[in-house]
């Protein structure tokens, strides 16, 4: 499908030659008219969009009006945030910055009132909707309660009702049974801090540790935000799996207890695998509030040593200064500081400090004492069925009301460890590195070109009846006949 803009097809390519942006996703009108088009392809999945793009002022207020539209009305109004959605995802593919409206003429997806938003920024340098927007006690106060984990724009309404306009106010006034909300009013500053890169290179780190020692040969990948290049999150995704099929079943129970045995978990739920056949080709209710698939999982939190954060901004830029100037001094070049040296040190600099904390611990007897639960566990779990209470229970004994009160050298993070089967593995990866909005393209692009379904699960073909396999990402990409976009180019 295409869409059209004044700026012709050639210059473009140079302007993507000159800005390293990808630009296979640029291709010359089929029927060449009287001027030369840009043809963008009408799915988010199909085009290359990168974190840093061009468009900034316009996404960022397309960004406040669909937070607003989201909060306004709740799924009501779903449409709405989606159409600003969209938009915005069209200008983060373009290799260029907008400068007139007509370059944005017959494209799809930038509506009538998102095309007034872009001409008014273009004019006067911001939206006027937006302002209003941002100047909007409702919606700070919506934001900031929102913000707190388990609690959504329903409940950050009541809040408001009650006259309330801050965390504080919530915690003494609202009294809830949901654990995401005792530990999200308790632990908001915490859980609202974006988690930094080496933190998440951190918990994998430790994660991983635990693992191999429960079951060496699986592997796991950090997902979500961080695999797209985004140097925070407000969580860490981490799936894992084993190349022999049914290798990891039974492992999840087991590394919980092993976190909560050295004293990294602070509380979570397991959650079991729900996943039947008929999930591949019949529409699924997750009912479930926030459930995505029917994954085994662990949505949770973890506690991180403040170091961790400390040292990052402080070593990590040091070290890392260094390292870039030594590696330059090294090759004999002039080398400019770029994102992927600063990835390596965080993830060396997470890494190191986990194991000097494991080593720690290991003094003090901790570690020990850790291995030998750990193993008794992992006896107990082919045995006995108490042992999975056991992990439903983990953390419970915590009050995180109690907690919050004293001093912490720690700081509590969200994660998430999902378990997929090796047969679903890749199509699990590419659901759970996301963006969210990928992944609503790239499905209903599945649906509407191909007649087939994709989930984290897999890809059923309806027209021959079964689904295909995947062995790769590559592979999932080929299957949907889609160009294959590295991570940090699906930030939709
Ligand atoms: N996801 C999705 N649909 C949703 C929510 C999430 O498909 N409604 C997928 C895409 C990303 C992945 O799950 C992880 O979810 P989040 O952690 O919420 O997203 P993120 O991109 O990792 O954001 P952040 O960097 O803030 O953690
Ligand atoms: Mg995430």
């Amino acid at each position: 499908l295409r869409s059209g803009s004044l700026v012709k097809v050639e210059d473009r390519h140079k302007i993507c030659r000159q800005s390293k942006v990808d630009c296979s996703n640029i291709t010359k009108p089929e029927q060449e008219g009287s001027r030369s088009e840009l043809l963008l392809a009408e799915y988010g999945c199909q085009r290359a969009t990168p974190l840093k793009h061009w468009n900034e002022k316009f996404t960022n207020a397309f960004e406040v009006l669909e937070k607003h539209a989201d909060l306004r009305e709740g799924d009501n109004d779903y449409s709405r945030s989606l159409a600003f959605r969209r938009a915005a995802c069209v200008l983060k593919s373009l290799p260029f910055c907008i400068t007139r409206i007509e370059q944005l003429q017959n494209t799809l997806n930038i509506g009538d009132h998102c095309k007034r938003i872009i001409q008014e920024i273009i004019e006067d340098g911001e939206s006027s909707e937006a302002q209003k927007i941002l100047n909007d006690p409702w919606f700070h106060k919506m934001k900031l309660f929102t913000s707190i984990f388990g609690i959504g724009p329903s409940h950050s309404k009541d809040f408001i009702q009650n006259g309330w306009s801050t965390i504080k106010e919530a915690q003494k006034g609202y009294k809830s049974e949901d654990w995401r909300v005792k530990w999200g009013l308790s632990f908001h500053s915490d859980l609202t801090t974006p988690v930094l890169r080496s933190e998440a290179m951190y918990i994998q780190h430790i994660v991983e540790k635990h693992l191999n020692r429960i079951l060496p040969g699986a592997i796991m990948t950090v997902t979500g935000g961080f695999r797209r290049g985004k140097e925070t999150g407000h969580d860490v995704d981490i799936l894992i799996s084993h190349p022999v099929e049914d290798k990891i079943n039974g492992v999840l129970p087991r590394l919980i207890n092993s976190l909560e045995c050295s004293d990294i978990l602070l509380h979570g739920r397991w959650e079991r695998c729900t996943f039947t056949p008929e999930v591949l080709y019949r529409k699924s209710k997750l009912t479930q509030r926030g459930q995505l698939d029917h994954f085994e999982k662990w949505i949770g939190i973890l506690k991180v040593p403040r170091k961790v954060r400390e040292q990052s901004k402080t070593d990590a830029t040091q070290d890392w200064k260094s390292s870039v100037a030594s590696k330059a001094k090294t090759h004999g070049e002039n080398t400019a500081v770029n994102d992927d040296s600063d990835k390596t040190e965080d993830m060396t600099l997470g890494s190191r400090l986990g194991d000097e904390i494991s080593a720690k611990s290991c003094d003090n007897g901790s570690t020990k004492q850790m291995s030998s639960v750990s193993n008794e566990s992992i006896k107990e779990v082919h045995t006995t069925d108490s042992y999975e209470d056991k992990v439903l229970k983990a953390g419970i004994t915590v009050d995180p009301y109690d907690l919050c009160k004293e001093d912490h050298d720690w700081i509590a993070r969200r994660v998430d460890l999902i378990i997929s089967p090796i047969s679903q593995y890749y199509y699990a990866l590419v659901g759970w590195t996301g963006s969210k909005q990928f992944n609503r393209d790239a499905r209903t692009y599945a649906e509407r070109k191909h007649n087939m379904m994709l989930t984290s699960h897999g890809l059923y073909d309806f027209t021959k009846g079964r689904s295909i396999p995947a062995s790769s990402e590559k592979e999932v990409f080929d299957n949907l006949q889609l160009p294959y976009y590295d991570p940090c180019n699906r930030n939709c």
